[in-house]
């Protein structure tokens, strides 16, 4: 059964830093769907577009795969297509509960889950590469060269989704789906005290930037273009190609 995420009730202040440690990692799904608007779409419509854009004999990487879940909806959408699922983590204690939660499966398309930075791994020979609100946890000045890194190891006619936290310029507008995403939080159970300590939390941990800042990014790196195709208050999926 699917453990609760309580982490953030307690009032024990000074709250710490957000960590993908154990605790996190042990209540995890429970905690994504629950706070990002649009996620259960965002990791189904994966098996779609694996489906759509996955080359034969390619690779496939998940950039900051957590407990595999967009790795998973990929591996159910090659169907024939044989391809390498290489999905990356640098948390110990997420890459660990992902492996003994793995569903044993037969399919062709096996999963390789590897405990790495996604900064030192390299990208070679890939028709999709996801990163799932992942870039959003690197740091600011290293961000324009993984997105090249990305957009070299990348086969023509490959495709990147970046799924991402964003922030408007327009500060009416930021602060309108700010406010609906913290209703969304309380509406998914999660009490005003845990919000706020979680907000806390993530300060400065998770960064987002507006959707300009990442067109122009993948703009820079050499992607011919980028589209949004799901938005959810303030969470976006960007879908670029080579
Ligand atoms: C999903 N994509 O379910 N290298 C490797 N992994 C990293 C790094 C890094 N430098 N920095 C952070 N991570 C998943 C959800 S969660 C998003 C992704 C969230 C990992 C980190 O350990 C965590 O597992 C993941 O990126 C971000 O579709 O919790 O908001």
């Amino acid at each position: 059964m699917r453990k609760k995420d309580t982490l953030y009730r307690s009032s024990d202040a000074p709250v710490k830093p957000f960590e993908f440690n154990q605790r996190v990692a042990a209540v995890f799904p429970d905690m994504i769907e629950r706070s990002v608007p649009g996620y259960p779409l965002t990791i189904a419509m994966l098996s779609v577009i694996a489906n759509e854009y996955a080359q034969d004999n390619s690779n496939i990487y998940d950039l900051g795969c957590s407990l595999g879940a967009a790795s998973l909806a990929i591996q159910q959408g090659l169907k024939d297509k044989v391809c390498n699922i290489i999905a990356i983590d640098n948390s110990e204690a997420m890459i660990n509960t992902c492996i003994d939660n793995m569903p044993q499966h037969r399919q062709q398309n096996k999963i390789s889950f590897v405990l790495d930075d996604l900064r030192q791994t390299e990208i070679i020979n890939a028709s999709l590469v996801v990163m799932n609100f992942t870039l959003q946890f690197i740091p600011l000045v290293e961000r324009q060269m993984l997105i090249n890194k990305i957009f070299q190891g990348m086969l023509r006619g490959g495709v990147f989704i970046l799924s991402e936290k964003i922030t408007f310029d327009d500060a009416v507008e930021n602060n309108t789906m700010d406010q609906l995403h913290q209703h969304m939080k309380a509406m998914n159970g999660y009490e005003q005290l845990e919000i706020a300590n979680k907000r806390q939390a993530l300060d400065k941990v998770l960064v987002p930037e507006s959707i300009w800042l990442h067109q122009q990014r993948l703009h820079n790196a050499g992607f011919a273009q980028s589209f949004i195709w799901l938005q959810c208050f303030n969470f976006v999926s960007l879908i670029a190609t080579k």
